[in-house]
Formats: C-alpha cells, structure tokens, sequence
C-alpha cells in the first residue's frame, strides 16, 4: 500500500474562495488587455479537458513526449540513477508518470498540485500500479516554494515537469519558477522536464484549435469557473474561442473573444467588454535548442542531456541544478 502524505496549502477565505484565484481574475479584468494566468484553468473539470485534449489527434506533444520516455528508458535509468523521490510538478498523467517511474527504479513519488480532487485520484491510482512505492500528494501552488514531507529529507530528488507546461509561462516567469523548483528541490537535484519546438504553423494552430472544440471548452471552462467560484455572471455564449501564432515571441496565444458587447460582474466589481475585445487566456511558448538551454540556465539548471522524438517535434531535457560559479 502506497503511504499517502496531504498536506493543504491553498489559500481560501471563510467561504472557501481561493483568495489568489480572486485577486488574479479580477487584477486580470480589470487591465487594459484582459488577461487572466493559465494556471486557473485546472479545477477538475479543466484538468479533465486537459486529460481529453491530450488524446486528440491535432495534439502532438503528448504522443511525441511519450515516445521519447518509451524509447529513452534505459539512457533516463544510467544518467538518473535509482533511490531518487520523483517530484512532479502537476498531477500527473496515467501515461507518463509511469513510463518514468518504471524506467528509473525511484525511491518515493510526490506529485504537486492545485487541483486537490484530481491529485487524490491520479495518486491513488498511481499507488495501485505502484505497490511499496511511498506516494505524497502535496495540494499546493507549485509557482511558490514548497515543502516536502519531512520523510523524503534525506533523499536526492528529480524534478518532473512534462508536457512543455514551462511554456506557458512568460520568460521572466518560467525563469522565477525554475529557481524555486531549484529550491524546493535541493542542491544535489536533477530536472527532466519537456519543451515543445518551434514547427510549421498550421500544425501548431490545429494543436490549439482542434476540430472537436475540446479546447474551444476548455478554454470557456474558465469562465464556469469564474461564475461558480467568484460569483460571476459572465455570458459565457457570447465568447468566441481563439489561438494564434506570435512569432515575434515564438508562442501560441490563446484568448477569448467577446462577439458581441457585454456587461457582467465578478466578485461584485462590474465589466464591461467591446465587440472583438478579447481576454488573453494563454501562451504557449515554443522553443529551439539554444532558446531551451538559456531559459534553463537563467533558472539555475544546467542541461546534460536533450532527446526529441523522431520527427523533432517535442524535447526532454535533462538538467541538473546549478553550481554558482564566477568564472566561465
Ligand atoms: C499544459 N500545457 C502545456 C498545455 C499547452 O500545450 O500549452 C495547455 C494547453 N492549452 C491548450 N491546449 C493545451
């Protein structure tokens, strides 16, 4: 049996309302781009979407950094080594998360979340394919430094970050959450974390755009959200999905499209949006080999190793925590 350590850090008031949640919608709201940080889209119905887009057949990265973990196994197993507490920042895919832990022989698991129902799940459903390994789920806000459960002290850690999510930070961003999980990991850690490339542009918009509409929904659930949890009335017909390529910074920009003037209100503050005026919802940055390297070295992570999946449209990179140094 898997031994299952939940610690709570989210912030909430007296009615249950996670205070950073607020403040960033209604910060976002209120600027002159509407603009609202990805990370909220993953209550347990966006985390679901999620889970759905990365079946569709529009989205390569999934598909593309599963194969690396499947056919780099043994090169993960020699340069990791076994004993390591694997943390992973997110939940966790039921795909992934194991071609990883199987591959390298890990001496506890500790997933990070905010989504605290869909943590419990994908844990307890770990621990079952996993029995004798400790598995601490730890609900909490990844961006901040975390604690880790006073059991995994004395163990060396690998950092897990797939799926390019470090691509839907901001530069400066992913930069700051690089340090910290420099921090919470240790001086002695390693990081395995999957940046997606730069491609063809229609193959990236169609990856942001699917045919389905799943991603059309899971980028409306953001507004479910904001009228469940914040009180809001927001008329969520009258938003139109959209993704575009900035090649100026080499992202995918998701946004929510008003098609029709509106007025709503959120926590009591009312907002009034125009024809076309948009709520910027995502980046989704894209990266090259030298673009990839800097990033990691401006977050204190120096790059080992780098695999791509065949047709070289995704990589995993592995890195170790950097040692300061002055000279070159
Ligand atoms: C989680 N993250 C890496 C996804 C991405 O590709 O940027 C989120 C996503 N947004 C729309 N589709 C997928």
């Amino acid at each position: 049996m898997a031994t299952q350590t939940d610690i709570r850090l989210v912030d909430r008031d007296d009615h249950g309302v996670d205070r950073a949640f607020r403040a960033d919608v209604l910060e976002g709201l209120g600027a002159p781009q509407k603009a609202i940080p990805a990370r909220w889209f993953y209550d347990d119905e966006g985390s679901r979407l999620f889970e759905d887009i990365t079946q569709l057949p529009e989205y390569y990265p999934t598909r593309a950094e599963t194969q690396i973990l499947r056919d780099r196994a043994a090169e993960f197993a020699g340069l990791i080594g076994p004993g390591r507490a694997v943390v992973e920042f997110g939940s966790g895919s039921s795909v992934k998360t194991p071609l990883l832990l199987d591959a390298i022989d890990p001496g506890a698991y500790v997933p990070i979340d905010i989504a605290g129902d869909f943590l419990r799940e994908s844990s307890a459903a770990l621990g079952e394919k996993f029995p004798g390994l400790p598995v601490h789920p730890v609900e909490a806000d990844f961006t901040t430094m975390v604690k880790l459960p006073d059991e995994l002290q004395t163990m060396s850690k690998l950092g897990f970050f797939p799926g390019s999510t470090i691509g839907n930070m901001v530069p400066r961003s992913a930069v700051d959450l690089l340090r910290t999980m420099r921090m919470t990991l240790g001086g002695d850690a390693l990081l395995v974390i999957g940046m997606d490339l730069i491609k063809d542009v229609n193959v990236l918009t169609a990856a942001y755009d699917d045919a389905a509409g799943v991603t059309a929904a899971f980028n409306r659930n953001l507004l479910k959200r904001i009228n469940r949890e914040l009180d809001g009335d927001i008329p969520i017909a009258a938003f139109a999905h959209r993704a575009r390529w900035n090649d100026t910074y080499a992202r995918i920009e998701m946004h929510l499209e008003a098609r029709a003037e509106i007025a709503f209100t959120v926590a009591g503050r009312s907002f009034t949006m125009r024809v076309g005026e948009t709520i910027h919802t995502e980046n989704s940055h894209k990266f090259d080999l030298r673009s990839a390297n800097t990033l990691l070295l401006a977050g204190h992570w120096t790059p080992v190793e780098r695999w791509t999946d065949a047709e070289e449209r995704f990589s995993l990179i592995l890195a170790r925590a950097s040692v300061r140094r002055k000279a070159p």
